[in-house]
């Protein structure tokens, strides 16, 4: 049974590409820390691949660093441009080319990495998956670096993983600062629901419904994928307008709302030009523009990516290769998430 919350419908989906329509395909290795003795729970264990411009990848750097866990969990960054065609393994494959200098900077990206993990040294993420017999080629890998093994390549169960072991895997943060995304107690499972229809809710309509706009070629596809996005951004609007409430679901900060977030930050610098979404800034809808300021507020949330390798990741390929600039109005951005009070 699809779990619509994660993952697309793959119902006719080969009919549905051909027919223009952005269809993200099923992730395979779905393994889950602490559920079995291969992959137990303990620190200094496991080791994250991504890409910065990815926002599935953004999700578990979002987890890694507000969990507390970025001195337990190592990482390593693929440049934000995939190969080009002349490669001699193939075109748009994610590579470690920590020397290579970005077309927006001229300069070699500093959280760029080469592959630390599995001892080979790989030049392509794809060559991880190999080793493992698999085909797959996705960010972000969630990688056992004892077994040597790919344990997840699911972005919304490694963000639950790391959510429900933090403790275990090694979390820096004292109890009373460790956030509790997906609260297991008695007393929260109304708390768990409504935190599973609103990651639906959220996943279909922005997450991958920004992909479904920015990446159909079907006027069709697009235009229905343009409208259910505003329509969840102004449902998103009253339901914090409602009560003046700080998160998505109430006084805390939860798993939904690390997954609204990396779309919402991509919005106003990248998505509006390069998704087609044009329909309104979120600065246009004051509640979401000061969410998205207090959760960029977070410790460790602006660590956690960067709006250059998005630029570049977004751009870089598309358009004749000019990577647009702005916004400069009211401000430029990411500096304008410290000013909540740009929305007043
Ligand atoms: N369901 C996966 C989706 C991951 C995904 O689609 N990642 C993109 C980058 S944004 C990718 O690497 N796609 C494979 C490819 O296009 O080669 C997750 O959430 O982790």
């Amino acid at each position: 049974m699809t779990d619509l919350s994660k993952e697309e419908n793959q119902t006719n989906a080969a009919a549905r590409r051909a027919k223009g329509e952005f269809v993200r395909g099923v992730s395979a290795f779905r393994n889950v820390i602490g559920e079995t003795d291969r992959f137990p729970a303990e620190p200094n264990r496991y080791h994250l691949f991504v890409a910065l411009n990815c926002p599935w990848c953004h999700r578990v750097t979002l987890a890694r660093n507000v969990l507390g866990l970025e001195n337990s969990i190592s990482l390593d960054v693929a440049f934000p441009s995939r190969t080009e065609d002349d490669d001699p393994v193939g075109p748009n494959l994610w590579q470690f080319a920590p020397d290579k200098a970005s077309p927006l900077t001229g300069e070699p990206l500093p959280e760029c990495t080469a592959e630390t993990a599995t001892g080979n040294n790989f030049r392509l993420v794809q060559q991880i998956y190999q080793a493992e017999g698999s085909q797959e080629r996705s960010v972000p890998v969630l990688y056992d670096k004892v077994t040597k093994s790919i344990v997840s390549n699911e972005s919304a169960e490694i963000v639950r993983m790391l959510a429900l072991n933090a403790r275990a895997m090694g979390s820096s943060l004292e109890p009373a600062a460790l956030p509790d995304l997906y609260p297991m107690d008695e007393d929260s499972e109304s708390l768990r629901a409504e935190i599973d229809e609103l990651n639906q809710y959220i996943y279909v309509n922005i997450n991958n419904g920004s992909y479904k706009a920015g990446f159909s070629s079907d006027q069709a596809t697009y235009a229905t994928a343009f409208t259910n996005y505003f329509d969840a951004l102004s449902k998103l609007e009253s339901r914090l307008a409602a009560d003046n409430r700080p998160y998505l679901t109430g006084d805390r900060f939860t798993e939904t709302d690390l997954r609204l977030f990396p779309t919402l930050y991509r919005h106003d610098p990248v998505y509006i030009v390069r998704m087609k979404l044009n329909g309104a800034r979120i600065l246009d809808y004051p509640h979401l523009w000061r969410w998205l300021c207090r959760v960029y507020g977070i410790k460790g949330v602006a660590e956690s990516n960067s709006l250059i390798h998005c630029r570049q990741g977004y751009f870089g390929r598309t358009w004749n290769r000019t990577i647009p600039l702005g916004p400069l109005h009211p401000m430029t951005y990411p500096q304008a998430y410290d000013h909540p009070e740009l929305a007043d």
